[in-house]
């Protein structure tokens, strides 16, 4: 049994300990916290979790704790990684690994000391059925070679605290990932544009922006990013290749006819519509860890997203595409 200490008890925090507790093999959640201890008492409390810390720096500190999770807030994500590290202790933290990339080098750099793969990264989007189809066919060859991406990223409700930024660090983060993962190439530049915005979201915050990337090889990605106030969670991509092009499914849904129509329902939690990449996901980082061979995503994987997400981010306003600069890929993640 992997004894885990999960950091932080909010949405996904709690979904994740109810996987790791009840549905994820060989799991057991013995400590949990989070920044308002209030929170971890009652997530303790709803799944049977034994120990509850005060801060998230005990429960890595912690001897029982073997592997920590971190499902904390985004800005708190690279200092409860590297303290883990440092313990050589394993660590799944949700996606994105730092806010800068800056913070991800650190975070590597202490990876390859301790050298060994200690970090996954919670791109989920890696294990959807979907997503991993696609993958299939694009490496096959089958329909030659990939050439653009079209991609939507569409979302119904943030929470108070959001900002222009963060549309491109806590959201279009899933695209920058799957995207240079999808086509097997890393990212030459990047621009973001605002352009004509809802009137129906008035939040201070840009929606929707759009993301454009350019890969080594001369692929191109577009990323329409509605943050909130769209019609339903819905996530759109399209791979265009020589021969033809792959799309990725919808979830399933029942399809309602009445009254001369036809209809199917749209979800509107991003909980849902992954919800079973999530459970694959976990369920695949405990096995790793047992088997003391990670293959999820790595600490280099959320420096990439990071070092596109701070160029995009730097490029606001300025109407022109920035160069990505990356350190060398050391040999730990080759
Ligand atoms: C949210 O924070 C997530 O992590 C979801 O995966 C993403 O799809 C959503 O748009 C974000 O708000």
């Amino acid at each position: 049994m992997l004894k885990i200490g999960v950091i932080g008890c909010g949405a996904i925090g709690k979904e994740h300990i109810k996987r790791l507790m009840y549905l994820v093999p060989g799991a057991q959640v013995v400590a949990c916290a989070d920044f308002y201890p209030e929170a971890a008492q009652k997530t303790a409390a709803m799944f049977q979790v034994p120990t509850v810390y005060q801060t998230g720096e005990e429960l890595i500190g912690a001897s029982e704790v073997e592997a920590v999770v971190i499902t904390s807030a985004d800005d708190s994500h690279f200092a409860y990684t590297l303290a883990a590290v440092k313990l050589g202790k394993q660590v799944f933290c949700e996606k994105p690994l730092a806010l800068t990339a800056s913070e991800c080098e650190e975070i590597i750099a202490e990876e390859v000391k301790q050298g060994r793969r200690l970090v996954q990264v919670g791109f989920m989007r890696r294990y959807d059925p979907g997503y991993a189809k696609m993958k299939e066919i694009i490496d096959s060859g089958e329909l030659g070679a990939p050439l653009m991406i079209h991609a939507c990223h569409r979302n119904v409700f943030q929470s108070e605290g959001f900002q222009t930024e963060m549309g491109i660090t806590n959201v279009a983060i899933h695209e920058l990932d799957i995207c240079r993962w999808l086509l097997g190439d890393e990212y030459k530049k990047a621009q973001v544009l605002k352009v004509k915005q809802s009137g129906r979201s008035t939040k201070g915050y840009d929606n929707p922006q759009i993301v454009l990337l350019e890969t080594e090889d001369g692929s191109r990605i577009d990323v329409e990013l509605q943050v909130c106030d769209a019609y339903g969670y819905d996530i759109q991509c399209q791979v265009v290749c020589e021969k033809g092009t792959i799309n990725l499914p919808d979830p399933a849904s029942v399809i309602m006819r009445a009254e001369a129509r036809c209809s199917t329902e749209l979800l509107t939690d991003w909980a849902k519509r992954f919800i079973e990449a999530y459970d694959i996901e976990l369920a695949d980082w405990v096995n790793a860890v047992e088997k003391g061979e990670l293959t999820g995503p790595s600490s280099w994987d959320g420096y990439a997203a990071c070092v596109a997400a701070d160029a995009l981010n730097r490029s606001r306003g300025t109407e022109t595409f920035l160069p990505i600069e990356m350190i060398e890929k050391p040999g730990l993640y080759q």
